[in-house]
């Protein structure tokens, strides 16, 4: 559990909004290649700034979101225990979003005006949070698979370089590292169950591979932003590099659990002992990300009406006058 007082609170920083100073980009890049980490109160380029944003609230977006697809199944749970480990989970993904919008507002941008971007759809989120979870085996693979991915991929980025963003991702690790174990158990129990539970197993399995390919973002040749992002230390490693990172680590435990990988030509590199994939449908993923992909309305839809549910706390909230300290 996060200590709230070490969250970036307080009034937004006054930064200067420097555009063109070679001499201070020269400075910014030395910090940079030292290892140090940029504050809220520092010069930056104001590419990093917008970049940082762009990514963080996305970023934020996505915990946001991604808490729906198993928050959905928590009525359903098929223990106790499955449930009470399902509703401590979700919690966590809302809370890390809460974490990601504090560090991104710490960079200027009000999280009103994020929340009110994820709503009316013009900032993005994640693919994965746009597919159905249709059974109990999704799940599984979101805690498993997605949570996999989001370990491998968090780990990498929490030694970027901006202070904030750093600083949550450690937290947030330690927290998905319990949620991985969770998603693994679901799995294992499945994957070792009766052959219903192992067909639902493999069946969800299969569609969660391909969306898992697209989390790490588009081949580095088609990425955007890898560029710039590698340069000011934000993404310490390359979408193929963290994809290769996660086939490393998981395609052999999938292979253990017995699943049928539905990459029929995915191999080992006996020279590099890189993982030779089949690319996903990359016009897929364009569609999803844009809004277009099997939930995108529903999950959208779900969250706005979430959020006009709880206005009434949210005006609760702004109304309230602290009591007097006690004489
Ligand atoms: N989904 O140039 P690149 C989680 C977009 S948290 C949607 O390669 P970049 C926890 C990208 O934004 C999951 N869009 O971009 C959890 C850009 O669009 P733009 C989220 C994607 O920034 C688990 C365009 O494509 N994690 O799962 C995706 O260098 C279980 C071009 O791409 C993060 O956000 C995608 N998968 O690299 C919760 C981590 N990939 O902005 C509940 C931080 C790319 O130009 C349950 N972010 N795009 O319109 C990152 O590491 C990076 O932003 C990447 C993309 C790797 C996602």
């Amino acid at each position: 559990m996060v200590m709230m007082s070490e969250l970036p609170l307080g009034p937004l920083p006054d930064v200067p909004e420097a555009t063109s100073d070679p001499e201070a980009l020269i400075a910014f890049e030395g910090r940079i290649a030292r290892g140090e980490r940029i504050e809220p109160g520092d010069w930056m380029p104001a590419d990093y700034r917008r970049q940082l944003t762009r990514l963080i609230q996305q970023h934020a977006n996505s915990e946001l979101m991604g808490a729906l697809p198993e928050g959905m199944w928590i009525p359903f749970a098929p223990s106790f225990k499955r449930k009470l480990a399902l509703i401590a989970k979700v919690q966590d993904e809302v809370g890390h979003a809460l974490y990601l919008y504090r560090a991104a507002e710490t960079l200027g941008k009000p999280r009103t005006q994020m929340i009110e971007e994820l709503l009316n759809g013009t900032s993005k989120y994640s693919n994965v949070f746009n597919y159905p979870a249709e059974t109990w085996g999704d799940i599984a693979m979101i805690g498993w698979l997605i949570d996999g991915a989001a370990v491998v991929n968090q780990t990498i980025m929490a030694t970027g370089s901006y202070g904030p963003y750093a600083r949550a991702l450690k937290r947030i690790t330690y927290e998905e590292a319990f949620h991985l174990k969770q998603g693994y158990d679901v799995t294992v129990a499945l994957a070792t169950g009766t052959q219903l539970q192992r067909d639902m197993a493999q069946e969800a399995f299969n569609r969660w591979w391909w969306p898992t390919m697209m989390f790490f973002g588009p081949p580095d040749k088609q990425s955007v932003h890898t560029g710039i992002l590698h340069r000011w230390g934000v993404k310490p490693k390359s979408n193929d590099e963290q994809r290769q990172e996660f086939l490393r680590k998981f395609v052999p435990k999938m292979i253990e659990l017995g699943f049928d990988i539905p990459d029929k030509d995915l191999r080992k590199d006996p020279q590099t002992g890189d993982w030779i994939i089949t690319q996903p449908d990359w016009d897929e993923f364009k569609r999803v990300i844009n809004g277009d992909g099997p939930m995108n309305k529903e999950r959208l839809a779900l969250r706005r009406l979430i959020y006009d549910e709880s206005s009434w706390l949210r005006t609760a909230l702004d109304r309230h006058v602290p009591l007097p300290a006690a004489a």
